[in-house]
């Protein structure tokens, strides 16, 4: 029986993984994919935004997968390859802190997964500005390195490319750039893997609070508070349960400054809640607002 490729799909909080698994389940492949979500918080909001799998997903919560989360994953792993038929692919979507070559290595030792290597997706507006970052920028920098494909997601001006494609190989030497416009979902099963000497994995740490509640929310409201968020929070996500369209999830998202919100799926059998998950770099210690949510 052939080994199942086991797909590492890492890179910065708020990059846009899940959105790239996304695209990739909804997309006319015709294989069956296993997935796994590490979510930082201790609330996996991904894991409520992944959709159109006919696979089976396994959530891994409340830390990051490649330092406290060992055995979790590695008992996912052994779910999904013990399910018949054969899946035809793992897809694991790393939590944005995490170092993906040391996920990438199970691939290498457990019996029955083959590597399908590491694509790291990388935000055009940020990656340049958090590699500098005083705090994170090590761990930025890192990811990429660690990558056998960097993935450009939100390029807006197409006359960066050249550049941000360049700066990306400085940073990595000999790693393939991709931007997410150009890459067919089937571009997952064809990353060639690179030679990585050596997994770094650093100290980087990370604080996360969440929120939940039953009563709804009003999204003036929400965005009032969103606009009050210092900008050492990183990422805001979740959904939402909105006092003006009661029967759709409604979605949060905050990378950097940047917010939207917008509605999602039917809420159909699940309870009515809002769930948001905040994430931020341990030393910067930001205040988080009182409000709706304190
Ligand atoms: N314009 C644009 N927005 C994108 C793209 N990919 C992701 N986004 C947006 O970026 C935000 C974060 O996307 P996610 O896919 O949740 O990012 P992520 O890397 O999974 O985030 P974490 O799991 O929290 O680290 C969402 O608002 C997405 O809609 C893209 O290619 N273009
Ligand atoms: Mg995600």
């Amino acid at each position: 029986m052939a080994d199942v490729p086991f797909i590492v799909i890492g890179g910065y909080l708020g990059a846009g993984k899940t959105t790239l698994i996304n695209r990739v389940l909804a997309s006319d492949h015709g294989r069956r994919f296993g997935v796994l979500v590490n979510d930082f918080g201790d609330i996996n909001i991904d894991a409520k935004l992944i959709q159109g799998n006919d696979g089976p997903l396994i959530s891994l919560v409340n830390g990051c997968v490649c330092c406290q989360l060992g055995n979790e994953l590695g008992s996912g792993i052994e779910t999904l390859l013990n399910i018949a038929p054969r899946l035809d692919a793992l897809l694991v979507e790393t939590s944005g802190v995490a170092y993906p070559a040391k996920i990438a290595l199970y691939a290498k030792t457990w019996p029955g997964l083959s590597p399908g290597g590491t694509l790291v997706i990388a935000d055009a507006n940020r990656i340049r500005q958090l590699s500098q970052d005083k705090f994170v920028g090590p761990l930025v920098t890192e990811q990429l390195r660690q990558a056998d494909q960097v993935l450009i997601t939100k390029l807006i001006d197409g006359s960066e490319w050249q550049s941000l494609r360049r700066w990306i190989q400085e940073q990595a030497a000999g790693v393939s750039v991709v931007q997410s416009s150009e890459f067919a979902s089937h571009g997952v099963f064809e990353i060639q893997e690179l030679n990585h000497s050596q997994v770094i994995v650093g100290d980087v740490v990370f604080d996360t609070k969440s929120f939940s509640a039953s009563n709804s929310l009003d999204p003036n409201d929400l965005n009032r508070w969103l606009v009050g968020l210092p900008p050492e929070i990183h990422r805001v996500k979740g959904i939402f349960y909105n006092a003006r369209d009661t029967k759709h999830r409604w979605v949060v998202q905050g990378v950097g400054r940047q917010t939207t919100l917008s509605r999602g799926e039917p809420w159909g059998e699940s309870p009515k809640q809002t769930e948001i998950v905040l994430i931020w770099p341990q030393s910067s210690t930001p205040r988080i607002p009182d409000g709706i949510l304190g």
